[in-house]
């Protein structure tokens, strides 16, 4: 298939996936429309710290007329539009109105600041931003916006849900007639969104999905995972990351017909009452969160009864937290490997014990290709650990508008290089042993060194940098930066670093946790940087 911002699947592959009945031909648009004709009266979405119930057909009546507000705005198909907003119900109305007229929400994180949200919007030639008020989201979001605008000229409209909007257009104004202003659907084929990639480069890549491919992944997760229009999942995560919004996340389960509820933080303070009043059955966690929860669920006097799946991913959970979280929270774990750019693994509900625990699953589909490969990338012997690189029905072709960096990120005949080292078991499921690329997986939260080292470089008395990750007993890991100083550099501490990167404007949880400044870096035989010695001193 051709697009000219993103390399899909070749027809081959592509006739392929639809004739296996994976690619089923619909649209996010078709989907909802579909559950609202059988499901009108089910709650679809539920905000109750805000006091919202939607039933299927009030959503869906929702995203058409602000579909047709958006088009209103000359807002269309292929345009992008950076959605960056908290967990709320206006998330699924602006969403699934853009997906409607095709046009493609760029789904930021509430973290993210400035140098993103600018770099999102200038990447992507966005023509509107869609953001919550500062009461709402806990950051003043409507002045961000003002900033950015003033930057990129693409941008023409900012949307702000909340009543603080300031100078921009509030979002519940935008709404219209359904049929007041025609607009052209998407196909199955075309591009729904385009998600973040946790990345390891300078900025971050663009991740371009489809109905068709995105929409298998939720169907195909939500056989694995139990999902059936009875299910009720809670969004303890950012709403718009793939982990919460797939796997099978809050799409999965409209997909399903059943209930999603949005949790306003992840605590167990705000999350116990809420699994308590609705009944929630299903929720996905990364693994200190999941820690936390599991530390609270004895004592609390709230019923978690309810809850028959915890989804745990986005980092490696260890065997002996994996062991802890079923019995004290009295559900079933199921571990989750997934990335944004495609593939997802689970353990199975119905998997033996100790293969849920110590291992994080295997493919959803029958057609998801996997090779673990050597440095040459020559297949490793069975069981060893090596390169795991991947192709299927689901998994991204190309980043949108990268074909350098495409050439490094997938080989020649299509296969995704993840970055991740892994193992697989006799039974097929995979065990990730580590990670290749050069990225800090900070309880779930990626981060790419050289974005940070970018940022830290431009601080003027700073010769060079290296980031690292630092093993943490909480979050897995965190990072720290490693810097030379300017022989003229007067004196300094730690905290200035931190402060600089801080107003530099980028998202907190990449604010290097500790700053050490060095003479020298250890260097490879090469004579680059090593980044494995570095990371070793760091742990010691
Ligand atoms: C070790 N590393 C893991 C796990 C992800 C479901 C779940 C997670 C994500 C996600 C996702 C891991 N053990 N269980 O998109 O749909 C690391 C790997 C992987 C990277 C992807 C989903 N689960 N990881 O985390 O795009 O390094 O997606 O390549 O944010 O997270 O990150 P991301």
């Amino acid at each position: 298939m051709k697009h000219p911002d993103a390399p899909l699947w070749p027809q081959d592959f592509a006739e392929r996936y639809r004739a296996a009945g994976y690619w089923r031909g619909e649209t996010f648009g078709s989907m909802l429309a579909e559950r609202a004709a059988t499901h009108a009266e089910r709650i679809a979405i539920a905000d109750p710290a805000r006091g919202i119930r939607w039933t299927y057909r009030e959503l869906d009546e929702r995203a058409r007329r602000m579909a047709a507000g958006f088009a209103s705005y000359g807002i269309g198909k292929g345009d992008r539009v950076v959605v960056q907003l908290p967990n709320i119900a206006e998330f699924f109305e602006v969403v699934f109105a853009l997906f409607r007229i095709g046009a493609l929400p760029v789904f930021a994180l509430p973290a993210h600041r400035h140098t993103e949200i600018r770099y999102f919007c200038e990447f992507t030639e966005a023509v509107a931003y869609v953001v919550s008020d500062a009461r709402l989201g806990g950051f003043d979001f409507p002045a961000l916006a003002s900033r950015v605008r003033a930057e990129v000229p693409t941008l023409r409209e900012v949307f702000v849900a909340g009543s603080d909007t300031g100078p921009h257009t509030p979002l519940r104004d935008v709404p219209t007639e359904p049929h007041a202003y025609p607009y052209e659907q998407p196909e199955p084929s075309d591009l729904a969104f385009l998600q973040l990639s946790g990345g390891s480069t300078g900025v971050p890549k663009l991740i371009p999905r489809t109905h068709d491919d995105y929409l298998y992944s939720l169907w195909g997760s939500n056989d694995l995972c139990g999902v059936t229009e009875d299910s009720v999942y809670l969004v303890v995560l950012p709403a718009a990351h793939n982990f919460p919004l797939s796997s099978p996340g809050s799409l999965g389960v409209l997909y399903a017909g059943g209930r999603v509820v949005l949790c306003p933080a992840p605590d167990p303070d705000t999350a116990f009452p809420l699994i308590a009043s609705e009944r929630v059955t299903i929720t996905g966690l990364v693994p200190p969160l999941a820690l936390v929860w599991t530390e609270a669920a004895p004592d609390s006097r709230h019923d978690l009864s309810s809850l028959d799946v915890l989804l745990v991913g986005g980092a490696k959970f260890s065997e002996q937290a994996a062991r802890r979280v079923g019995p004290a929270i009295g559900c079933t774990l199921q571990q989750v490997f997934g990335m944004a750019e495609g593939l997802v693994n689970y353990t199975r509900l119905e998997d033996p014990y100790e293969t849920i625990v110590t291992t994080q699953g295997r493919p959803i589909s029958p057609d998801d290709e996997i090779r673990i490969v050597d440095d040459e990338d020559h297949e490793v012997e069975p069981g060893e650990t090596g390169h795991l690189l991947t192709r299927g029905p689901y998994t991204i072709r190309g980043y949108w508008r990268a074909p350098e960096h495409n050439k490094r990120s997938f080989t020649e005949d299509g296969f995704y290089r993840t970055g991740d080292m892994v193992r697989m078991t006799d039974s097929g499921h995979l065990v990730v042993e580590g990670r290749a690329k050069d990225q800090i997986n900070r309880g779930g939260e990626k981060i790419a060194a050289e974005e940070v080292e970018n940022v830290v470089l431009a601080h003027p008395a700073v010769h060079d940098v290296s980031v690292v990750a630092v093993p943490d007993d909480y979050l897995g890991e965190r990072t720290c930066a490693y810097v030379i100083l300017r022989a003229d550099a007067g004196p300094l501490k730690p905290l200035a670093i931190k402060k600089f990167v801080r107003e530099r404007g980028l998202a907190a949880y990449k604010v290097p946790d500790r700053v050490e400044f060095v003479s020298a870096f250890p260097s490879t035989g090469i004579g680059k940087v090593s980044k494995k010695d570095l990371r070793s001193a760091a742990a010691s």
